[in-house]
């Protein structure tokens, strides 16, 4: 196993953003190194270990699906070879081999594209006191988890750092995005059907997920950012679920039960995570890559 990584560093290249857990650098006026860390939130707050092989891992699952997924859409990915990456990337092969990606640059619409095909997390809270999910109206009698009649569009807008996204109607996702959002809402809902089919003919409910689309110099609409892994969806294992009560996510419950019984503090800063806890969770990011993709995962 090779060196966790916390945080990416890339002499020679300048850094566009670091987020919660994935790095962006600039490599050129049109192409971007879109870097995942090992780092790991949960409650919001990215805690102070990394879970090794993360990165690699999640990036492995977003290529596998970006292929599946490739006539669905076109997608943001040049290359994922280091070999074939710029001089100041190729220093770096030990650090980025495998968790780093080049990508179009592309102009970022500035809504979150999800897709709901069950009721589930807001959505179950939303549906108990109103009857509505994201303000769609739905029929009476729907379960906790249950899935829903169709695939539900729900978009979101990116909130300022520090607080949550807000969910928007469609017709203000049109006002923001404009005649972009039709491209945008039939992308997704084939994207997240195309990954739910594949999904649950390997045992894996793929509750909701998120997905980001970019413009390229022609006003095409592009897939972007990482798609269908666990920090970006629900995934359920489909042998344990039942409707009518949560159910347990396959990356994170181990480390969010671990969090509550600490009594973390959800205001405060992330903690160190014990080795067991570092383990089984690097464990179920392995198993969610196996059961998606079918083939075990190697670094
Ligand atoms: C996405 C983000 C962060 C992770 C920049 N293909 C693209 N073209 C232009 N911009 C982006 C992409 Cl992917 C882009 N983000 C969001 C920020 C970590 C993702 F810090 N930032």
């Amino acid at each position: 196993m090779s060196q966790a990584l916390l945080e990416s560093q890339v002499p020679g290249l300048r850094l566009l953003a670091r987020g919660k857990v994935r790095d962006v650098w600039e490599v050129d006026d049109r192409h971007l190194l879109f870097v995942a860390t090992d780092r790991i939130s949960a409650f919001d707050k990215v805690m102070a270990t990394p879970i090794p092989d993360k990165g690699r891992i999640l990036t492995g699952l977003s290529l596998f699906w970006f292929d599946h997924l490739r006539d669905v859409c076109p997608n943001h990915v040049v290359t994922s070879d280091v070999g074939a990456m710029p001089a100041e990337v190729r220093k770096e092969r030990e650090q980025l081999a495998g968790r780093a990606l080049m990508v179009r640059r592309l102009s970022i619409l500035p809504v979150e594209s999800i897709v709901r095909g069950y009721v589930a997390g807001s959505g179950w809270k939303e549906y108990r006191s109103a009857g509505t999910i994201c303000g769609l109206a739905l029929p009476a009698g729907l379960q906790e988890s249950a899935e829903l009649p169709q695939p539900l569009w729900t978009p979101s807008t990116k909130a300022a750092l520090g607080t949550h996204d807000e969910n928007i109607s469609p017709e203000r996702a049109r006002g923001i995005i404009g005649g972009n959002a039709a491209a945008v809402e039939r992308f997704s809902l084939d994207l997240y059907r195309r990954a739910r089919d594949h999904a649950r003919s390997r045992g894996v409910i793929i509750a909701d997920t998120k997905f980001e689309f970019g413009l390229d110099p022609a006003g095409q609409v592009v897939l972007a950012d990482e798609v269908l892994t666990p920090d970006s969806s629900r995934f359920w294992p489909a042998d344990r679920f039942a409707v009518g009560r949560a159910q347990d996510s396959y990356d994170k419950q181990y480390l969010r039960d671990w969090l509550e019984e600490q009594r973390f503090d959800k205001d405060g800063p992330g903690i160190p995570l014990p080795p067991e806890v570092v383990t089984r969770t690097r464990q179920k990011y392995l198993e969610a890559y196996r059961q998606l993709t079918g083939v075990e995962f190697r670094a």
